[in-house]
């Protein structure tokens, strides 16, 4: 069997650590005569040197229009600096792509905010050498219209004096950032200085999203995981410019998040978890700080409680729920479907109000999740009838319902998204409901589940859906792929982590990467890039990219990653603790220890 990876967290800055740099001002004095003698040897140097290690097309996922010019490559120097339109938020993604470059550059990187630099209400961030003047005009790259650029795209233009990358929106900067920082060489990945040549490609990358919705989930319920695991995961989202994390927060096995008015909730529901562990919840405070971070990446996280199936935990802690209204126990296997709040009784609609509501006002997105899979012992009526009461509240408390596509039949409300997880595209019941006007996202089981197996040894996950490799997460169409489903009503792509067999981080990323930058690339590029051959060589890359950071993954045979490294680049050391357990729950990170045997899982 494949061993498992046991990832150490890199040791550059905490994510939790205090997040803004001092703020710095740059000099306004004409540079010095030695100054420009130096840019002119490092120029004349320049000329000489070796090409970028990376292409301008080597970026994932694969940008839309990508114009190369080997002429123009840019070579970081030690004074460099970041200039960036005003605003709070622009300013935010320059500091957080400082703080991306400080650590393997050990490079000061100031930053600083100019005022309209000619970009026609646009946004630019501009990262160059001190000594270079701001920038005056509109550069080449600057020419196409802001408007096609939308909400999350942007345009990224190298020379051999500057990159700039020019957006709409911060969340198209930092989309930017994000393609600057697979542009450099491996080495930006590293916690700690090495001395490199911090070369970008020269050209011209115009992008934006095929897809508005990108997302991951993470099942906290059936194994918890820590806010600081979480926080980790979001930084893998945001890596490959997906923009929603879904927090799959309740299940028979746990309830993951405190609830002022059904106090018991938290911590009688959320005390086990598979296989009996210890469990965990997020208060209040937990949650926020998720949601900030993520937003901070751009990234916006979507609740699910999961209704009106899957609620073990939540019965146990208020019986008065349960058809019988009698306490069952504590759940810490993996069958589902055998429990359910009570549709008959007006007491579980206060229930969903009041849970619904709080997460509601909890949660700056749009989206509340009901979940609604699996319910099978509630039928018919009168399921359709509980989940479009369920379908009311959660517009009542103005946010945008989501559900698995086991809501389909139920009636339509305004707005409502369907998550199809089917294995077949032949859907007429979720296709029915789309002429009503529900829209979808995508999780088909067999191409986008990460809690299956990548092959016959992989040593977690299921096989229900199949076996899932790189190659397969990669070939479909989300346009296409369920029949009379037009690719108007497709919202966007998911990929979700189940996680019954999944137990630490460094399993999280054993089953995230590399299949989480297919599904990425699926969501975010134009179909018109989808070129398996192209994707496996540039996926390759990734790997030592990981391996810098610390970050676990599948070695997948089916991509032809560069020789492993004799000494692996970041020392790795035991896993800390995965702390962070709400209430002083702490326990011991199993990673390393041997995974648990596949689930049965009843689906
Ligand atoms: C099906 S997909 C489920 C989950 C399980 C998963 C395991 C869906 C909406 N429900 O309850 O965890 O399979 O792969």
């Amino acid at each position: 069997m494949p061993p498992i990876p046991s990832a150490t967290p890199a040791t550059g800055p905490d994510p939790l650590g205090p997040d803004a740099a001092d703020p710095a001002v740059l000099p306004t004095h004409e540079p010095a005569a030695a100054d420009l003698a130096r840019a002119a040897a490092r120029t004349a140097g320049d000329l000489l040197a070796p090409p970028a290690p990376v292409r301008l097309g080597d970026v994932i996922p694969a940008p839309e229009r990508v114009a190369p010019d080997p002429t123009a490559d840019f070579v970081l120097p030690e004074d460099a600096a970041i200039r960036v339109s005003r605003g709070p938020a622009a300013r935010d993604v320059a500091e957080q792509l400082a703080e991306l470059l400080r650590p393997a550059t050990g490079y000061p990187l100031l930053v600083a905010e100019v005022a309209d630099d000619g970009t026609d209400g646009q946004l630019a961030l501009t990262l160059s050498g001190l000594a270079a003047s701001a920038p005056a005009s509109t550069s080449a790259g600057d020419s196409a219209p802001a408007d096609r650029l939308g909400d999350e795209g942007y345009r990224l233009h190298v020379t051999s004096a500057e990159v700039r990358i020019v957006a709409a929106t911060p969340a198209g900067l930092f989309h930017g950032v994000q393609t600057l920082r697979q542009l450099l060489p491996t080495a930006v990945e590293s916690p700690a200085p090495v001395a490199d040549r911090w070369v970008v490609p020269g050209g011209l990358i115009v992008d934006r999203p095929r897809f508005p919705y990108r997302g991951a989930m993470l099942d906290v319920a059936r194994h918890f995981f820590g806010v600081a695991d979480v926080l980790r995961v979001i930084d893998h989202l945001a890596r490959y410019k997906l923009n929603h994390l879904h927090l799959h927060l309740t299940d028979d096995q746990g309830w993951r998040i405190a609830v002022d008015s059904w106090p018991r909730l938290a911590p009688m529901g959320g005390a086990t978890e598979v296989a009996g562990g210890l469990g965990g919840w997020y208060t209040a405070a937990d949650y926020r700080r998720i949601v900030r971070y993520a937003a901070r990446r751009h990234v916006t996280v979507v609740p699910e409680i999961d209704l009106p199936g899957h609620t073990n935990a939540a019965l146990l802690a208020y019986p008065e729920l349960a058809p019988d209204k009698v306490a069952p126990p504590p759940y810490t296997g993996t069958e589902v479907g055998f429990s359910y709040l009570n549709p008959a009784d007006e007491r579980t609609y206060d229930f969903v109000s009041d849970v619904l509501g709080e997460v509601a006002a909890l949660t700056p997105g749009p989206w509340l999740h009901i979940g609604g899979d699996e319910a099978f012992k509630v039928k018919g009526e009168a399921y359709t009838g509980f989940v479009e009461r369920a379908q009311r509240i959660v517009a009542a408390t103005g946010k945008t319902v989501v559900g698995w596509h086991q809501l389909a039949p139920a009636a339509h409300l305004d707005g409502r998204v369907l998550q199809w997880w089917g294995t077949n595209g032949d859907d007429p019941v979720v296709a029915e409901a789309v002429r009503r006007g529900a829209r979808l996202i995508l999780s088909p089981g067999n191409h986008s589940y990460l809690d299956m197996k990548y092959a016959p040894d992989t040593p977690i996950g299921h096989d229900w859906a199949g076996l899932i490799d790189v190659r397969r997460s990669y070939d479909w169409d989300p346009g296409t792929h369920v029949a009379d489903v037009p690719a108007e009503a497709v919202l966007g792509v998911e990929a979700p982590l189940w996680t019954e067999s999944v137990t630490s981080l460094a399993e999280i990323e054993f089953m995230l990467l590399p299949r989480l930058p297919a599904l990425a690339e699926l969501a975010w590029s134009p179909r018109a890039t989808h070129d398996w051959a192209g994707f496996r060589d540039r996926l390759a890359g990734h790997g030592p990219r990981w391996d810098r950071a610390g970050i676990a993954f599948h070695r997948s045979p089916e991509v032809p990653w560069p020789a492993e490294p004799a000494q692996p680049a970041v020392p790795r050391q035991p896993t800390a603790e995965t702390t962070d357990r709400t209430s002083g729950q702490v326990h011991p990170d199993p990673a390393g220890a041997p995974a648990p045997p596949p689930a049965a899982n009843g689906v």
